[in-house]
C-alpha cells in the first residue's frame, strides 16, 4: 500500500548496545509492516572505508550489517549518506543487498511528493562546519583518503573526532540547528514539493511555514543519540493518510 518508513542518525558504534539492540527491534517491525525502509544516514557513527567495515572482525559491526541484510531481504532498503558516513559506496550497499540513495531525492509518496536529504547542508549558520563539508565531500579528497592505509585512515579519524567534540561547546543552539533561509531556498527550487524531511539536528519535530501564500511542511527525524539519559529513537512513517512522527525512549545503555 505504499507504506514506508524512515530513520536517521542511529549513529551505530561499538559503545552503544542498548541503542543497537532498539534498532534492530526497529528493523523487525519495520520488516513486518513497512514495504520499504530508509535510512536517510549517520546510520553509523564512524565511516573510513567500506574496505575497513567488510573486513572487520567486530562483531557488532558484523552484526550490524547481518541486520541490513536481513532486511533488505524483506523489503526495499535504501541507505543515504550522511555526515559521518558518507563514505559508504555502493560496494557496501551491494554487501548488504541496499540501494544508496544520491545526497537528496525527491520520493513520489502516496502522500504527495517529498524532499529528502540528511539535513547537514541546511546547517548554514555553522560556516566552520561547511568549510569541513566542502572539504571532506571533495571527490579527489576522498579518493586520496581512501588509498590511504587503514590504521593512518583510523589515526586522522580519530583526531577529527576529538577536535570536532572540543569545537561542539564553541557552538550554540542556533548554529547547531537548520538556517531557515537554507529551508525556504529548498522548498523554492521545486515548486512540486510541499514536503521537506531530514534528520542530522537531533531535534525531531514538524514545522509549518506559509511562504507566498503556499504552506510548507518540514519533518525532523529523532536522534537515536544517548547521554546518560535514556535511549531514545524513533522513525516518520509515511502512509496514504499522511506524515506520522513515531519516538520512544528506553533505559539507558549499560
Ligand atoms: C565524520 C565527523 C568524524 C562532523 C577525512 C577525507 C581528510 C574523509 C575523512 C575522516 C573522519 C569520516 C571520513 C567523522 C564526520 C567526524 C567528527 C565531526 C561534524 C578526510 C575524507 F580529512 F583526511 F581529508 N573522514 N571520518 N564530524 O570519523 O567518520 O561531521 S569519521
Ligand atoms: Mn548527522
Amino acid at each position: 500500500d505504499g507504506t514506508f518508513w524512515l530513520a536517521s542518525d542511529i549513529h551505530l558504534g561499538e559503545h552503544i548496545p542498548k541503542t543497537r539492540q532498539a534498532f534492530y527491534a526497529f528493523l523487525a517491525s519495520a520488516r513486518a509492516h513497512a514495504n520499504a525502509l530508509v535510512l536517510a544516514g549517520d546510520i553509523f557513527d564512524f565511516w573510513a572505508g567500506d574496505d575497513i567495515a567488510l573486513t572487520s572482525s567486530e562483531p557488532w559491526l558484523q552484526e550490524a550489517l547481518n541486520q541490513l541484510k536481513q532486511t533488505a531481504a524483506q523489503i526495499p532498503l535504501y541507505l543515504m549518506h550522511g555526515n559521518r558516513d558518507f563514505l559508504i559506496r555502493d560496494t557496501l550497499a551491494r554487501q548488504v543487498n541496499a540501494t544508496l540513495l544520491a545526497d537528496t531525492v525527491m520520493i513520489k509518496s502516496v502522500a504527495g511528493p517529498i524532499r529528502l536529504s540528511h539535513g547537514d547542508e541546511y546547517c548554514t549558520d555553522d560556516p566552520a562546519y561547511q568549510r569541513f563539508r566542502k572539504i571532506v565531500h571533495n571527490r579527489f579528497i576522498q579518493a586520496t583518503f581512501l588509498a590511504l592505509p587503514r590504521r593512518l585512515r583510523h589515526r586522522i579519524a580519530n583526531h577529527i573526532r576529538n577536535k570536532s567534540r572540543n569545537s561542539h561547546q564553541y557552538k550554540n543552539n542556533t548554529m547547531m540547528d537548520v538556517s531557515v533561509a537554507a529551508i525556504e531556498q529548498a522548498f523554492l527550487e521545486d515548486p512540486q514539493v510541499r514536503t521537506l524531511i531530514h534528520g542530522h539536528t537531533h531535534k525531531p519535530g514538524h514545522h509549518t511555514s506559509i511562504l507566498n501564500g503556499t504552506t510548507y511542511e518540514r519533518w525532523v527525524l529523532p536522534d537515536w543519540e544517548y547521554d546518560q539519559a535514556p535511549v531514545r529513537g524513533g522513525y516518520i512513517e509515511i502512509k496514504k493518510s499522511g506524515v506520522c512522527l513515531h519516538r520512544f525512549e528506553l533505559p539507558a545503555n549499560a
